[in-house]
């Protein structure tokens, strides 16, 4: 008899983390779709959520421990026992800390609803440095959220369903996608509401918006100061709500009054008129406003000031915590439950401080993941020889892999913990094979939002090689490293259980839906008593920790670098069919896509005498390659585009070897290239020269 069962469980194959159902059938995936009990979900799936099969059934990943036996990056490797592999870590742990003390070990992890576990790790082992990937994605705007309400960019939840008008800059989101904000966009849309995409680039998010403008890259600040001077001049903003929670309007409405629309449509191209009609409507339809905090304007030198020019705009607008609006996130607590009980409670505090606290010339905020490779260099403030990477690929997201590997030569040791063969696995003294999340449970974390809820990732089928879930990696180290008291646990319900200890909720009530809500309806603060984490519990337009800082709370614009013949600004992203750098390989996606393409302007083009289809060649500092031209209108003439995560060079992948190019090979120098306020990598500031091949 077949034996078959559906299990709910949380889709990997992105960060994004949707919920999903497994059929399993006599110990085998068989088919993956939407959590059906999700509402905006609803069973549907991306591609490449539908791909986590193909990703499970491959062969091409790490299948034990392994040892390097080589040069660094030498792909030399000996095959390991866990224990052999564990024991060698520790032992090199224990060597390394005797000389430097507990700090001089870091961990970089990916981020999201499971940290709790990395850092309680690093609790135990009584080192304050650990980092998340933030830095490489939406630093400065998490850092332009916090300045102006006390909240980071994640809790800051867009609710799409009820919204009358939605503004994206460069937020691709049919493309760059999360499935459940997809279907939540396209139902709003079908209800009415508008779409203004702003990009200089058209993509797909473009072919359905009701607006679409074309803007110079680098220049949205200009766009957005022009909107708020029509809004100001115009009294176009929402005055009761401006009047209570605001603080600094006065000194905005100064600082805008040179930033016409006329001045803006030099600097974006975008005309002067449809500055002021868009300011109008988004006045019509306000407070139901979602103007996206997004990502792309985060990577540039004045990110930092253009992320929190679209925050001062929604406030403007007045859609915070309204529905319709951005609605801060909520937790347990907001919902009268008791929280999940952290790994850490009973670890003693760590004393000493995370290595960038006080690093001269700093940027706002502590634990900035390019830091990392200031101390690894310089041992300023103190040697950090260590560093653990855990779900993340630290070569293939940050500039400059090169200037990386260089840095990193400097560690005593290096572990990667990953389900692929990553660019950093490759370059790892030890490589650990996570158990992939299909074969794994998680421990359960905690989804904030209007409506919070525990969420669970649990395990569906038995691991098809030698691996092991995080959990159980974790545990063993902390006990080989002599903290195994604060690691007490045998089984992932031995954790589970602590987790929901005088929670009230058990974990047979993850078994009906997969995830356990916390409430019934949205939460919302009352619109009189709004609880903004600033120092002055306002929304701070002139920021106190900006000041305190010596920051400006209004930076004057200045034009981005010019660009000159056959010089560009290379401008990258995501598209439909892969995540990052992780799923080239993948046997479905990567027939889907095998390899990326250099997106250039028609006109550009032709004077450069570039076909369609043509070979090009880009180089910048002396790195160069080749790549297939997509001759086009649809792109800004001072950019070149092409889609982040190719160009692997790890030849036990063998379906993307080799194919397409690498955007970061092409950012030499960058590597400590960041906004000065917001710490964000500035990956954009950077320019190619392109030539037939
Ligand atoms: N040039 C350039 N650089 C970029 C970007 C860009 O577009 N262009 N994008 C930036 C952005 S927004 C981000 S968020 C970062 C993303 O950079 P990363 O965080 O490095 O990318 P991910 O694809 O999320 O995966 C990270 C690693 O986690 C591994 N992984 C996946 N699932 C699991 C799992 O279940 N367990 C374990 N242990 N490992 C797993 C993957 O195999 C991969 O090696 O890159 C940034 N860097
Ligand atoms: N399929 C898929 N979806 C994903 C991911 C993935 O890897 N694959 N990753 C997830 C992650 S970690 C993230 S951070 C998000 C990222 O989500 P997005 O930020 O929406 O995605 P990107 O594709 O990186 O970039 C979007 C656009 O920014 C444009 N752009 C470049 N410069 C400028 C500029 O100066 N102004 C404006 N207005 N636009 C500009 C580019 O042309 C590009 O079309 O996607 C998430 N969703
Ligand atoms: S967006 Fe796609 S790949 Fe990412 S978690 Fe959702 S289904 Fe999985
Ligand atoms: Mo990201």
């Amino acid at each position: 008899m077949e034996d078959t069962k559906s299990v709910y469980s949380i889709c990997s194959m992105c960060t994004v983390r949707c919920a999903i159902k497994v059929e399993v059938e006599d110990g085998v995936a068989k088919w993956i779709e939407g959590n059906p009990h999700v509402p905006g979900l609803e069973g549907s799936l991306c591609a490449k959520g539908s791909a986590g099969l193909a990703f499970q059934y491959d062969t091409e990943r790490p299948q034990y421990p392994m040892i390097r036996d080589g040069e660094r990056g030498s792909g030399k490797w000996r095959m390991a026992t866990w224990d052999e592999a564990l024991d060698y870590i520790a032992d090199k742990l224990k060597e390394i800390t005797d000389k430097h003390g507990s700090k001089s070990i870091a961990l970089v992890d990916r981020g999201g609803p499971f940290t709790d576990l990395t850092k309680s790790f690093m609790k135990a082992l009584n080192s304050p440095n650990y980092l998340d990937h933030d830095d490489t994605c939406g630093k400065n705007t998490n850092m332009a959220c916090q300045t102006l309400f006390g909240y980071g960019r994640t809790d800051m939840i867009y609710d799409w369903p009820n919204t009358k008008h939605i503004v994206l800059y460069g937020r691709n989101v049919f493309e760059s996608l999360m499935v459940k904000e997809v279907n939540s966009i396209l139902d709003a849309m079908e209800k009415g509401a508008k779409l203004t995409y702003i990009d200089c680039r058209a993509t797909v998010t473009a072919s359905k918006a009701d607006r679409f403008l074309m803007i110079k890259p680098g220049t949205d600040y200009a766009l957005n100061l022009a909107l708020i001077n029509v809004i100001l001049n115009e009294r176009l903003y929402n005055v009761d709500f401006v009047n209570k929670w605001v603080t600094g309007l006065t000194e905005l409405q100064s600082f805008v009054i040179p930033y016409t629309p006329e001045w803006a449509e030099k600097e974006t191209g975008i005309p002067a008129q449809e500055i002021i009609n868009l300011a109008r409507d988004l006045s019509d339809a306000k407070p139901k406003v979602i103007l996206h905090g997004g990502w792309m304007l985060a990577r540039y030198f004045d990110s930092f000031y253009s992320s929190r020019s679209i925050y001062i705009l929604n406030t403007l607008l007045g859609s915070i915590e309204t529905k319709g609006g951005l609605i801060i996130a909520k937790g347990a607590k907001d919902a009268s439950k008791k929280p999940l009980n952290s790994l850490g409670t009973n670890i003693p505090d760590v004393k000493d401080k995370i290595f960038d606290a006080d690093m001269p010339g700093k940027s706002l905020g502590t634990g900035h993941v390019v830091n990392i490779y200031k101390v690894i260099k310089t041992e300023e403030p103190y040697p950090v020889r260590a560093l653990f990477v855990y779900r993340y690929d630290l070569i293939a997201s940050l500039p400059d892999p090169e200037a990386q590997k260089k840095a990193l030569d400097n560690l005593d040791l290096l572990v990667s913990i990953d389900v692929n063969y990553s660019k950093t696995g490759w370059y790892s003294d030890v490589l650990l094979p996570e158990s992939t999340y299909l074969e794994r449970s998680n421990i359960i974390g905690t989804q904030t939002g209007p409506k919070p809820a525990f969420i669970m990732r649990r395990q569906a089928i038995l691991p098809r090689y030698d691996s092991k879930p995080a959990w159980e990696i974790f545990t063993l180290l902390a006990q080989k490293m002599g903290a195994g008291q604060y690691f007490p646990y045998k089984s992932i319900e031995d954790i589970w259980n602590y987790q929901l200890d005088g929670t009230g909720i058990k974990i047979e009530d993850f078994n009906a839906k997969g995830f356990v809500s916390l409430a019934k309806e949205a939460i919302l603060m009352g619109r009189n008593d709004l609880k903004f984490k600033t120092p002055s519990g306002k929304v701070e337009f002139v920021s106190q920790t900006l000041e305190k800082n010596k920051f400006l709370s209004f930076k004057p614009y200045e034009s981005p670098k010019k660009t000159e013949k056959g010089i560009f600004r290379l401008t990258f992203g995501r598209c439909g069919y892969h995540t990052h750098a992780t799923t080239q390989n993948n046997l479905y996606l990567n027939e889907l896509m095998p390899e990326n393409v250099l997106w250039i302007n028609e006109d550009e083009a032709k004077d450069l005498g570039i076909k369609n289809g043509d070979i090009v060649e880009v180089s910048s500092n002396g790195y160069s390659g080749k790549i297939k031209a997509y001759v086009t209108p649809f792109i800004h003439p001072d950019a070149v585009f092409m889609v982040h995560g190719f160009g692997n060079e790890i030849p036990m992948k063998t379906r993307s070897y080799k194919k397409g190019l690498n955007d970061n090979a092409f950012q030499i120098g960058q590597l400590e290239l960041v906004d000065p306020v917001g710490g964000g990598t500035a990956f954009l500031e950077c320019f190619i020269t392109v030539k037939k091949a």
